[in-house]
């Protein structure tokens, strides 16, 4: 497979919103970010992954734009995005931004041209139906935040869609000029030197021309068998690798819930021209039915499934990202690890290991790096996210009680990732001198990032560390393009698996338990490279697993 810059790369994801405030207005902004970009630097992440910071009404926190050429206010100026490229650039970090394209906000010029009448030239920018013979819905789809993915507009007299809120109105990109009008978007961007985008759902661009009825139902938001994957999505991404991609040297990733690694292969195999790689979501499916608002138990089995699934798959045939967190998805340490005082930064250590020696491009999400925990409230008026709300109406409409609904927003919720990062001791966190947007959480005096920086065995100096043996001369290649084996499939307690190539052989191993555990490995321990735990195994027979263990072991292989 020909060597790409994006190959080796470790992203970090920032949501501007939540990261780091310069003027006191208790929102994050640009400038806040180019203070920081030290920390970023020193953690050895050499690309930034910036969630959107265009102009926007914010009722999704930017996930709804409504100019692609403007910065928010809020969030700063031209000058200042430009600036912030330029330090970028100077730390040899690239910057991804967030391509926000399957729908715009309501307020959107374009969508207030289109609404403004059926003859308006824009009207077939977004998607418009006439009602059924009965006055509903053109069809039973679902949204992501509502529970009908249309609305009617009384004006026209016809129902438009939207799989998000009704302030994001989905695009039509059957029309060639919506394509184009997006096209000019990115070349805009790219040519301000950014290097690639993160495409926001970008596998529900191609709705089917005769928009059928769901006839899944329980499995995900109803109508996804229709707009997810749909194969005149690949023809528009190819398109788009055409017209925009293919002029420059770029890293693309699409986000595209409902895929299967078939799917994947489609869209990140270098032969296509479509994406880089895209975001999978089977992992963070196993504690929960998203759609449904229920909890699940957390299955390590299942997750060793999901992701061996993954790396296997796409071994050669495409390319893997891996991820545990973003702004969509709880705090790692508290969903996966153990957030107790006593084991939040071991299990971190030993989620990040697990992590970060698999194959496939790995993306850490702000906080993440230091272990910052859930934030749980007790009343839904403290939740900020329209999802969240959306949620709490759900399970309150089954017939559960409040306290169970927010039972599963204190586990669930984005807004859990959304708290502002903790810079230091000071006020608020040292992340704004005025009042939050979102609480901070209590915990920031023993949780944050000086702290961390100041503390060799924090989890900070650990993912430092794996993104140091990454990129190390020595291991990056069998980390990077390495094979990938899983052992002890049905071991329930510990992760444990191999990557290897011709020259080496690695062992990850991991106790995803809170007790002490004992494994035997055939294979012969040559070096410990990296752990969390303070004593050093010198054999793979008896070895013992303290709480949350992790180690990567140099080992000889041949048996
Ligand atoms: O948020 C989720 C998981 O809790 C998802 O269901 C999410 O809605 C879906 O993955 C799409 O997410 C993306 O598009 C949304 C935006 O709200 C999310 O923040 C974004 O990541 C609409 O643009
Ligand atoms: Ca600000």
């Amino acid at each position: 497979m020909e060597r790409k810059w994006w190959h080796n790369a470790v992203v970090y994801q920032i949501y501007p919103r939540s990261f780091c405030d310069s003027n006191a207005d208790g929102v994050g902004d640009i400038p806040g970010i180019i203070s920081k970009l030290s920390h970023i630097e020193e953690l050895g992440a050499n690309v930034i992954w910036l969630s959107p910071v265009y102009a926007s009404p914010m009722k999704d926190n930017g996930y709804d734009i409504s100019d692609y050429y403007e910065i928010a206010p809020e969030y700063g100026s031209m000058a200042d995005m430009e600036e912030l490229i330029t330090e970028c650039s100077k730390r040899n970090i690239r910057i991804i931004m967030d391509l926000v394209a399957n729908h715009t906000s309501e307020q959107h010029p374009w969508f207030i041209e289109s609404k403004s009448s059926k003859e308006n030239e824009k009207r077939d920018w977004y998607i418009w139906k006439p009602a059924k013979g009965d006055g509903s819905e053109p069809n039973n789809w679902e949204s992501f935040f509502t529970k009908k993915a249309w609305t009617y507009d009384n004006a026209s007299k016809q129902y438009y869609l939207h799989l998000f809120a009704p302030s994001q109105p989905d695009l039509n990109w059957h029309n060639p000029q919506v394509r184009q009008a997006i096209y000019q978007v990115m070349h805009f961007w790219l040519r301000k030197g950014i290097s690639g985008f993160r495409m926001d759902v970008i596998n529900m661009i191609a709705k089917p021309s005769d928009f059928p009825d769901a006839t899944i139902f329980d499995e995900g938001v109803a109508g996804w068998e229709h707009w997810a994957n749909n194969h005149g999505c690949h023809q528009y991404l190819r398109e788009m690798y055409r017209e925009v991609l293919s002029h420059y040297d770029v890293l693309t990733v699409g986000e595209t819930p409902f895929t299967t690694p078939l799917d994947g292969r489609y869209y990140s195999h270098p032969a296509r021209n479509e994406l880089s790689m895209i975001f999978q979501f089977d992992h963070v499916s196993i504690d929960r039915e998203e759609h449904n608002a229920r909890a699940l138990p957390f299955s390590l089995l299942e997750y060793k499934q999901v992701m061996s699934k993954w790396q296997l798959a796409l071994h050669g045939q495409g390319w893997n990202s891996v991820y545990w967190s973003n702004h969509d998805q709880p705090r790692a340490v508290s969903r996966y690890g153990d957030d107790s005082p006593r084991y939040r930064e071991t299990s971190a250590k030993m989620l990040a290991t697990v992590l970060h020696c698999m194959s496939g491009t790995p993306y850490i999400y702000q906080g993440e790096e230091i272990a910052m925990t859930n934030q749980c409230f007790s009343d839904i008026s403290e939740y900020n996210d329209l999802m969240a709300h959306f949620h709490y109406q759900k399970i309150l409409a089954r017939g559960d009680s409040k306290q169970q609904a927010l039972d599963f927003l204190n586990r669930f919720s984005r807004d859990h990732a959304r708290c502002p990062v903790h810079w230091n001791k000071h006020e608020n966190a040292g992340f704004s001198q005025g009042v939050p947007w979102l609480s901070i959480n209590p915990n920031y005096l023993d949780i944050n990032a000086e702290t961390a920086r100041a503390n060799p065995n924090s989890t900070f100096h650990h993912y430092r560390a794996l993104i140091a043996l990454r990129q190390s001369p020595q291991y990056g290649d069998t980390i990077t393009y390495g094979h990938y084996q899983l052992l002890d499939p049905e071991d329930s307690e510990v992760y444990a698996y191999l990557r290897y190539d011709q020259h080496q052989c690695l062992l990850i191993v991991a106790n995803f338990t809170a007790k002490h555990l004992e494994r035997s490995y055939q294979e012969k321990l040559l070096e410990v490279l990296l752990s969390n735990i303070s004593n050093t195994p010198t054999r793979l027979t008896g070895l013992k697993l303290e709480p949350y263990a992790a180690l990567v072991m140099e080992v000889d292989a041949t048996r």
